[in-house]
């Protein structure tokens, strides 16, 4: 296991976003513990916001079934495709001023948004089974650890993640380690409050706990990845990112290759 044994958290100076020359240091810490936590990154305003729109866009979700065009991620557990439009659409979630520099950082300046989603729990919720996100990139797994990150995913809570609501509990420095199953030790399962964000590597073992509320907990989750990586898992019923050619059009250019490869027709 690596050094690192919880789950660090950086938040930047003033409120403001992070000097250019702090970047290596916050990928290294990153790079060494899979997890990282980034205080204060959303006004709770816009956070509140988002909240109204994917209620009111998606409350249809919140049954405990099985759904054609969603994914079953545990007991009272979905995933969700956000369609990036209205509020959805917004470079503060997908490009984040001071996440996103240190995402560039971790994959490359080619990175692509793979997917944009949310996993919501709802009440009475149970932990679900530590697990990766999807199987080690190659099958001589001991070639794993050394590599770099190919897949990063941005958590963005739209209510408080915390022991009543449902967090994701993590295993830090897990993604350094060859194994079956989760480390044999008490994971972190961190309090994230709305208008901060957990970003977190594909290899590292977690889980989300149970939702002891009486309200359904949604998370974005934002998966970065390398442009040459797809994820062949967890969309075999629906689409990963949907974005249609008018939404397209309020992209930032500086931001569109992010959405390259999945530009829509027309757009
Ligand atoms: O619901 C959570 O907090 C974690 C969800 C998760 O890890 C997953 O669906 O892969």
């Amino acid at each position: 296991m690596s050094g690192s044994t919880n789950i660090p958290r950086v938040k930047a100076p003033g409120g403001g976003v992070i000097p250019d020359m702090l970047h290596d240091e916050i990928a290294g810490r990153f790079a060494d513990a899979g997890v990282m936590i980034f205080e204060d990154v959303l006004a709770e305003a816009l956070v509140a916001g988002l909240h109204d729109s994917y209620g009111a866009a998606y409350a249809n979700y919140h049954q405990d079934r099985e759904f054609a065009d969603a994914l079953v991620v545990g007991d009272k557990r979905t995933m969700i495709t956000i369609a990036v439009n209205g509020r959805f659409n917004d470079p503060e979630l997908y490009a984040n001023p001071t996440i996103f520099p240190v995402i560039a950082k971790l994959l490359g300046d080619d990175v692509i948004l793979g997917s944009f989603v949310s996993v919501t729990s709802l009440p009475g919720s149970l932990d679900q089974k530590p697990h990766l996100d999807m199987p080690l990139l190659f099958e001589a797994e001991h070639v794993s650890p050394e590599l770099p990150s190919y897949s990063l995913t941005l958590v963005i809570p739209l209510v408080d993640m915390n022991a009543t609501n449902g967090t994701t509990a993590f295993f830090p420095g897990s993604h350094k380690v060859i194994a079956a199953e989760a480390p044999d030790t008490s994971p972190v399962a961190p309090d994230v409050p709305v208008g901060s964000a957990l970003l977190f590597d594909a290899r590292i073992w977690h889980g989300g706990t149970p939702n002891r509320s009486t309200a359904p907990r949604p998370v974005l989750y934002n998966t970065y990845q390398r442009s040459w990586f797809r994820d062949t898992v967890n969309f075999m019923s629906q689409r990963p990112l949907v974005m249609d050619a008018t939404e397209w059009a309020k992209i930032p250019e500086q931001h569109r290759f992010l959405f390259d490869w999945a530009r829509p027709p027309q757009a």
